[in-house]
């Protein structure tokens, strides 16, 4: 019996590589625990349920018996371990096979499975990914040998050592041994503010079909309280749409994405990103064929080496990475609070009711969308989690349920570490802390404001000021230590200590009219 999870809807998956149609059969379990074991996105639910469903009828098209548990099929359990050994009692397998989920608290659950069912169970290697955790381990202890890229090491540094080996092991964007343009990093080129009125091209959504919508209306009757609208839902759930979307993005936005890879603009909730990360997640494209199509794109002339190589970096390095991290770590990193941060989430971040246009905008496409691109996850409501002492586990918490591309493995470093550094420095040596001054600068949110970017006191003073401000002065012993943090210290300090407690005064004040 093999069993293939709702993220793992890929033709090629290791579970299914000697798959035989006249022997095996195939566990799909739509479940109760896994819909709500966070109260996932609408969209997030809808999406998978759809993507399981188009997947069974696949297999069972090329002649492969399916067991298909629906959601709402009487007897079923209502989690993974439950259908499992149902299904094992009914079809009586000689051995279960599977492959290594995404997420911690599966593999702890798939552990079980063998005593639960009295059956072998094989849990093969993910291999959807470029690098097997058991290479990143080795990696990263021989940094911390070498001390070169660890510990102590600028994040940035750390992901480019990484990065640079997984080009040379793919061989993704090389040219012999030296990286295709004489150079591994564009980055420098890769931060542009979007000029007034640029064009941008409305990417491809796909119209949900009777499997989707059935799916849809599933998430409506079974789950209405769940965070965001389906109204808008638009996302690809099967192989083919997600080459379509994927297409779609080389085609259309590659070309600019690196440039405005940074930039935030009112009204754009996607800008010229990819819009790949629910369809790669959920198995429906794999990392691979993302690079190639956007190198293919390079080597046809049809998009600058600076875009290309900042999506590939995206995919062949922090992705990786990042998922590298998570199974290194886990489970300490979920519970780990560095910063002492202890502050209830602000309801605004369910309801999107502030007067703060970034917030607002950020919270608000989120709600309709499930997506908001890496800079209004990280700059805004990341970075206003980070100032103003959010609790990590209630900021995780926020970032798993509103995406629809959430998964712990890749959301969770994402948070804890490059976010709110809760983590103190695992992913990121300094906090990503930051004043309205950057998202002004990168975004046209703060001309919608009543605050003013430019204020540090006074009834217009931008919140993000106030805040920037009192962390720092909050952190200030622990941050001493950190030659990385010493330019911000020392702006904090050239406010002077009478301005300084002025504004922290404003700051403790807008912070209790948060609770
Ligand atoms: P693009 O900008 O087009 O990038 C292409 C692809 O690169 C993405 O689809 C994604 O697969 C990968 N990628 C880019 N940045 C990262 C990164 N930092 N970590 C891992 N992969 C990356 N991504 C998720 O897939 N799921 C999450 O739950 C998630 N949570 C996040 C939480 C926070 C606080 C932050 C700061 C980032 C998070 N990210 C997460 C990473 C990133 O923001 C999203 O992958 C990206 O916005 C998805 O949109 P896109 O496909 O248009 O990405
Ligand atoms: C996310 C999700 C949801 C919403 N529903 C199911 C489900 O009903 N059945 C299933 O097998 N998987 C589901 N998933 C995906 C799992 O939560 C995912 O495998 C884990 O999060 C590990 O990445
Ligand atoms: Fe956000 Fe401050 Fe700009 Fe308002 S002024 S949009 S709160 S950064």
């Amino acid at each position: 019996m093999r069993v293939v999870l709702g993220d793992q809807c890929s033709r090629g998956l290791s579970a299914l590589s000697d798959l035989d149609p006249a022997a095996d059969v195939v566990l799909l379990a739509e479940v109760e625990a896994e819909c709500t074991y966070v109260r996932h996105h609408k969209q997030k639910i809808a999406l998978v349920l759809s993507a399981m469903r188009h997947f069974a009828r696949a297999l069972a098209a090329r002649g492969v018996r399916v067991e298909h548990v629906r959601l709402e099929d009487g007897g079923n359990t209502g989690t993974l371990a439950g259908e499992v050994e149902r299904a094992a009692r009914r079809h009586r397998p000689a051995r279960i096979v599977c492959t290594h989920p995404g997420e911690w608290r599966v593999l702890q659950d798939m552990l079980g499975w063998g005593a639960l069912t009295g059956l072998p169970v094989e849990i093969r290697d993910d291999d959807r990914f470029f690098c097997p955790p058991d290479w990143f381990r080795d990696w990263a202890r021989e940094q911390e040998a070498m001390g070169e890229g660890g510990p102590d090491a600028p994040e940035q540094l750390r992901l480019e050592f990484f990065y640079r080996e997984m080009r040379r092991a793919t061989g993704i964007l090389m040219e012999g041994d030296a990286p295709a343009g004489g150079r591994w990093n564009f980055d420098a080129e890769n931060r542009r503010r979007l000029p007034a009125r640029f064009p941008v091209p409305e990417p491809r959504r796909f119209p949900p079909d009777a499997i989707t919508r059935e799916a849809m209306e599933t998430v409506e009757r079974r789950f209405p309280g769940h965070f965001g609208t389906l109204d808008a839902f638009g996302w690809p759930a099967t192989a083919r749409d997600a080459r379509a979307a994927l297409d779609d993005f080389v085609s259309n936005r590659l070309p600019r994405f690196g440039h405005y890879q940074d930039a935030m603009a009112a009204g754009e909730p996607t800008l010229f990103h990819g819009l790949v990360s629910t369809s790669l997640n959920a198995g429906l494209l794999s990392p691979r064929e993302c690079c190639d199509a956007a190198v293919e794109a390079w080597k046809a002339g049809s998009a600058p080496l600076n875009a290309v190589e900042g999506f590939v970096r995206q995919i062949l390095g922090w992705r990786e990475y990042v998922r590298g991290i998570y199974w290194l770590k886990m489970p300490g990193y979920a519970a780990l609070n560095a910063l002492d941060a202890r502050r209830p989430l602000p309801w605004f971040y369910w309801s999107g009711e502030t007067d703060m246009a970034c917030l607002r905008q950020v919270v608000r496409q989120t709600r309709d969308l499930a997506y908001a691109h890496h800079i209004q996850r990280l700059m805004v409501t990341g970075n206003f989690a980070l100032i103003a002492g959010l609790d990590p586990a209630q900021v995780n918490e926020w970032y798993m349920v509103v995406f629809a591309d959430a998964y712990e493995w890749v959301e969770l470093p994402n948070t804890h570490g490059l976010a709110i550094h809760a983590d103190g420095g695992i992913t990121g040596s300094k906090p990503y802390a930051a004043s309205g001054a950057y998202i002004n600068r990168m975004s046209d949110y703060c001309r919608l404001c009543p605050y003013d970017p430019k204020r540090a006191t006074g009834p217009d003073a931008c919140p993000f000021n106030l805040l920037y401000w009192d962390f720092l002065a909050r952190h200030e012993a622990r941050f001493a230590a950190n030659p990385r943090m010493e330019p911000a210290l020392e702006n904090m300090r050239r406010l002077g200590p009478e301005k300084l407690a002025q504004v922290r005064a404003q700051a403790a004040a807008f912070l209790d009219g948060l609770d």
